[in-house]
């Protein structure tokens, strides 16, 4: 009893220690997406990954949409101003919690130059709408709330032009970034239909290519102090869009300071914001619906592109390795305080 206990304790540490994007809610509409790796059965517009890995190596083409990330058939609907809730899990399935906790969470987007079901992002211009970092002064981060099993909750620029757009969402996780190379990347992308009558664009300044807009040597992904007391993070990539300023994700804002308010009459108006956040928190674990496909395992077709990661395959060692370090910090955290 005690060791099979200890077994369940120890055994998601190593085998659920990534992880990918089980869902997506916008406004609500839930657009469900494809388990990891296995035949799509859900027509979705969440692009399916082959792997739940993280990207290693900020000029890893995998950073544009996540390992061997396939086009999807739909295009999530939504308009400026919407609420988008983008669930995280743990595992290949949807089966278990998002496993980490520290590092930031960022959102972009970019125009698909036509039909986002056949578009190619590796060349595509992105942009930043939401970046989320340690809550207000504290050395929590908003990614700990996803690994407590909530979205991240961020809206859609209340002024972006309508068109079609990718979303790409983006967990990098520092436990290993006391080394350079060692930041995780997490992206994952999202096909949207934005709809509306706005016509707000960002500035090719604020436009950024992956890979391409970051560096291994970046102070926010090589971060050698992340557990330190005190240790203030600087995110990665271009600043937050001024599309975005008046529509900021709700709660906890990252440490950069506040766009201030625009003073001229030409301000969005209020009403155009959502009037109140969703509040559809799914409890952990086991909060979870079953894996759309539990069925197959076959192989998902490898994208045309080639040879592409180099550190997709990890040893069981080197699990273990991580579970250790993490341990090391956790004690070295807990005698610091
Ligand atoms: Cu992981």
């Amino acid at each position: 009893m005690i060791a099979s206990t200890l077994f369940s304790l120890i055994l998601p540490a190593l085998v659920s220690a990534h992880g990918y994007v089980y869902k997506v809610s916008i406004d609500g509409t839930v657009y469900q997406g494809n388990s990891v790796g296995t035949t799509a059965t859900v027509k979705s517009a969440i692009r399916q990954v082959n792997s739940n890995e993280p990207v290693k190596g900020a000029t890893n083409p995998d950073i544009t949409c996540g390992p061997g990330s396939q086009p999807a058939a739909l295009a999530a609907n939504a308009n400026p101003g919407s609420t988008v809730q983008v669930y995280w899990v743990g595992g290949t399935t949807g089966s278990s919690p998002w496993p980490h906790d520290t590092g930031p969470v960022m959102h972009y987007m970019a125009q698909c130059q036509g039909d986002c079901s056949t578009y190619n992002p590796s060349s595509a211009e992105w942009f930043k709408i939401s970046e989320l970092g340690q809550q207000n002064g504290t050395s929590t981060w908003y990614q700990a709330q996803i690994k407590s099993g909530g979205p991240v909750t961020f809206t859609i620029p209340s002024t972006l032009a309508a068109g079609n757009y990718m979303l790409r969402s983006e967990i990098i996780t520092l436990q290993l970034a006391m080394t350079q190379g060692g930041a995780e990347f997490y992206p994952s992308c999202i096909q949207l239909s934005v709809g509306g009558s706005q016509t707000g664009q960002p500035t090719t300044s604020e436009e950024v290519k992956f890979p391409g807009a970051y560096s291994d040597t970046d102070p926010g992904i090589y971060t050698p102090n992340v557990y330190n007391p005190g240790f203030t993070y600087t995110f990665p990539g271009p600043p937050v869009v001024n599309l975005a300023s008046n529509g900021s994700s709700g709660g906890s804002t990252p440490s950069s300071a506040p766009t201030a308010p625009s003073p001229s009459p030409s301000a969005a108006s209020p009403s155009s914001m959502p009037s109140s956040s969703p509040s559809s928190t799914p409890s952990m674990p086991g909060g979870y619906p079953p894996p759309a496909s539990a069925t197959s395992s076959t192989p998902y077709p490898t994208p045309t592109g080639g040879s592409s990661s180099c550190m997709r395959k990890r040893s069981p060692e080197a699990h273990v390795l991580v579970v250790d370090k993490k341990r090391m910090h956790r004690r070295r955290n807990r005698s610091a305080h």
